[in-house]
């Protein structure tokens, strides 16, 4: 079953202006005319990791998406997945077994390779 998203389901984004990860969500979001609030957290600042966010998200970084619900959604590719789910047009991630698990892989070598307190906020 589809969420009416936009329509009463509101979603919150938890977002840095300057982020690569935080902007491919709210394109993401932008495209498929979801509206949302967004909840600026400040990277220089260090506002992601303050216990407030990262009670909400562990890992302290961003971006996380809440849904109405009050599920909450980390790591941008994982919330296109679910965004492609929700409201199907237009899609963005493919949905071939081949390509979920090598995206899968992708995503682990990425946050594995990352160094702890690197920001790829450019
Ligand atoms: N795999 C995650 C990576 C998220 C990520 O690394 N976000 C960066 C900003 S682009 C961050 O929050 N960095 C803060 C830090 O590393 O302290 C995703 O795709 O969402």
């Amino acid at each position: 079953m589809w969420l009416e998203l936009g329509k009463g389901e509101m979603l919150t984004l938890y977002s840095y202006s300057r982020s690569t990860t935080s902007y491919r969500v709210r394109i993401a979001l932008g495209l498929k005319g979801i509206v949302y609030t967004i909840r600026p957290v400040n990277l220089v600042a260090g506002e992601h990791r303050k216990p407030d966010y990262a009670r909400l998200n562990p890992v302290k970084r961003v971006p996380t998406l809440v849904l109405e619900d009050g599920t909450v959604l980390t790591k941008s590719i994982a919330i296109l997945d679910y965004l492609d789910q929700v409201v199907p047009s237009p899609r963005f991630c493919q949905t071939t077994t081949l390509f979920c698990a090598r995206k899968c892989l992708a995503l682990a070598a990425f946050d594995a390779a990352r160094p702890e307190k690197q920001m790829d906020a450019t």
